[in-house]
């Protein structure tokens, strides 16, 4: 759906998707389907923003997410609330997935959920019945080990209560940086080419061998997240990794399980970072390619909702950077494959010509229209895109119908022990975005919140431990520790620790498990054991503190004379 139709649904159910801190503009337009008597259930558990506003906060347990999906889908079923024909219609597979679910009361998994039976029949209802039901999920849903079954869960809910291809109804994942989703639509997966294509199909695999006047690969490559294990286990000579080329990446801040991420950077022979800024990587790489920023080039972003819009050139780049693609085309030329592209529009036009769901999104029609959402196949003026999709209940599998795929829930890998008794989940935080070079290298946001960030805790953990708010404590999981500071907060239940993955050094990644979903290969960074320990010597620890910070900050290259931590 586009992200406009999230105003208009009379019943937002938002899953482990926290707007207000991840996307304040996104988060604006659920408090306006508020305003306009709109009903919002909020799966999260912490009290986060939405929840505050909710007319149902289902505070779950972290890490129970498909026991609490499936046992609504079981009150749904079991209360007879399907839109039987829709499902006729337009779904298989209904009497397999009736099998799975049916064992999933409510009162059966209230002891894991921590969510009341009485509460779970009563959000299914209001799912079920409101006529416009869409659900908004995000990294809650996604960063586990068991991910992708979730979101087939959430899927399974909309098609039984026919909340699919119409306005404001259907499963939207916000997916998170501004141009996630056009990184995904260009190709950048290890299973398919530009306009989701896949690698393995012979006659795609034709098409761009004859575009580029190359010979392809049959063979999916590796995720992102798999290349500490390809450089550091694979015994097989054809699948070690030797050389790691990366571009508007950090893995030394934003993978999970930092020391196993060094030791693969350490012994990959060959490092490269392409990059705006110097971040922690940039410490391994053996040739550093500086680019150009956002307002300094033009390009076409897709937003969440498959919107193609254009972003100019605002001001001349100054130093010795050049534009991604222009490295790109560099690099390539000096391999032996020469890249002569002029402009951007040049590139654009290639994208369309090869893939079929983007042919009809010129760049004249980006430009007049302002966004175009794909699918938008025909060139002509009246395809203006697709603002949501399953129109009609015809769906992407070759007969059209949609799958029902139901199975059970599998608990995080590491759980909570007598060593380590505390859950951590790790999440963001307004002020500062993702690996911190972009707001770390901001005056002004360093100012509103620095270094080294703080565990949110709930008051009576901190009592246990005797920790005040503000106090620098330690914290400590099988893989490693980090330095951070204590907030006591009722927003989060007892047992369960929070932390932002923004700090360099409250670096919660030192502390994450490489345990990952078998399908996306997503990391379960919303789940590991940990403990806190109280820090005595105070003064130490706050030295210590700034002067990590002043390493650091000495080796990205930040100017220290400036806006200093106080
Ligand atoms: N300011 C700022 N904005 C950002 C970013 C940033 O770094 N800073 N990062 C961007 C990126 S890359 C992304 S992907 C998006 C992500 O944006 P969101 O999807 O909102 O991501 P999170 O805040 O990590 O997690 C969402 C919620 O999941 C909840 N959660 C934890 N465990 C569970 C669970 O077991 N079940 C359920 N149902 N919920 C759970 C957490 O409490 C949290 O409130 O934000 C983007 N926006
Ligand atoms: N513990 C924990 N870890 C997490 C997460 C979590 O919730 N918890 N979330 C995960 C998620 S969802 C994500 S998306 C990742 C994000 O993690 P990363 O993708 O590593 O972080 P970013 O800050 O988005 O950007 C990475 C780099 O891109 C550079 N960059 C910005 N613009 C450009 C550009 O135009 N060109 C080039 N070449 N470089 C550019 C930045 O300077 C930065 O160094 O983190 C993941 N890590
Ligand atoms: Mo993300």
């Amino acid at each position: 759906m586009g992200v406009h139709e999230i105003e208009d649904a009379a019943l937002l159910f938002v899953f482990g998707y926290h707007g207000a801190e991840s996307h304040p503009i996104v988060a604006r337009r659920i408090v306006r389907a508020k305003q306009k008597g709109a009903k919002i259930i909020c799966v999260d558990p912490r009290r986060i923003e939405t929840a505050r506003i909710a007319d149902m906060h289902l505070q779950l347990k972290g890490g129970s997410n498909l026991l609490l999906v499936n046992a609504l889908a079981n009150v749904i079923l079991e209360e007879g609330l399907c839109d039987y024909d829709f499902i006729e219609k337009h779904a298989n597979g209904f009497d397999e997935f009736k099998e799975v679910i049916k064992k999933y009361t409510p009162e059966s998994v209230t002891a894991q959920t921590r969510v009341e039976a009485a509460d779970i029949r009563k959000a299914a209802r209001m799912y079920a019945l409101s006529g416009r039901s869409m659900i908004l999920y995000g990294m809650g849903v996604c960063q586990f080990g068991q991910a992708v079954d979730v979101v087939k869960g959430l899927a399974n809910l909309a098609i039984m209560t026919g909340n699919f291809g119409r306005p404001s109804v259907g499963i939207g994942p916000v997916r998170g940086q501004n141009n996630v989703q056009g990184a995904c639509d260009m190709g950048a997966l290890p299973n398919v080419y530009p306009g989701y294509q896949s690698v393995t199909v012979p006659e795609v695999r034709a098409k761009f061998e004859k575009a580029w006047g190359v010979k392809l690969s049959d063979q999916p490559g590796f995720t992102l997240t798999m290349v500490p294990h390809q450089v550091l286990h694979e015994t097989d000579p054809k699948k070690q990794v030797h050389a790691y080329y990366i571009m508007g990446e950090d893995p030394a801040q934003s993978d999970p399980d930092l020391a196993e991420v060094r030791e693969a950077l350490e012994k990959c022979d060959f490092v490269v970072l392409q990059d705006i800024y110097m971040n922690k990587t940039g410490q391994y790489a053996d040739v550093i390619l500086p680019a150009t920023g956002w307002c300094e080039h033009d390009a076409v972003y897709s937003c969440c909702d498959r919107g193609f819009q254009k972003a100019r050139k605002l001001v001349e780049p100054s130093g010795d950077v050049k534009t991604d693609w222009e490295i790109i085309s560099l690099v390539s030329t000096a391999m032996g494959y020469p890249m002569s592209y002029k402009n951007t529009v040049e590139i654009w036009n290639e994208v369309i010509e090869l893939c079929p769901g983007f042919a009809g999104a010129t760049d004249e029609k980006i430009e007049k229209n302002v966004c175009v959402q794909w699918p938008c196949r025909s060139k002509e003026d009246h395809d203006k895109g697709t603002s949501f999709l399953h129109k009609d209940g015809k769906f992407a599998h070759p007969d059209g119908r949609a799958k029902f795929f139901a199975t059970d829930w599998r608990p995080p890998l590491e759980l909570e022990n007598e060593l380590y008794p505390l859950t951590l989940s790790t999440v963001r935080e307004v002020g500062h975005y993702s690996v911190r070079t972009m707001t770390g290298n901001c005056r002004t946001l360093r100012n509103l919140e620095d270094e080294p960030g703080w565990i949110q805790m709930n008051p009576a953990d901190c009592e246990v431990l005797g920790l005040a708010e503000g106090e620098l404590v330690k914290v400590l999981s099988k893989r490693g520790y980090c330095i951070t500071r204590c907030l006591p907060t009722g927003r989060v239940a007892k047992g369960a620790v929070y932390m932002t993955y923004q700090w360099w050094i409250g670096a919660c990644n030192e502390l994450t498990i490489g345990n990952f979903d078998p399908i996306s290969k997503t990391p379960e960074y919303k789940y590991c054991a940990c403990k806190v320990e109280k820090i005595e010597d105070q003064a130490w620890a706050e030295k210590h503190v700034r002067e990590e910070y002043e390493l650091i900050r000495g080796r990205m290259g930040i100017d220290m004379k400036e806006g200093r931590a106080a």
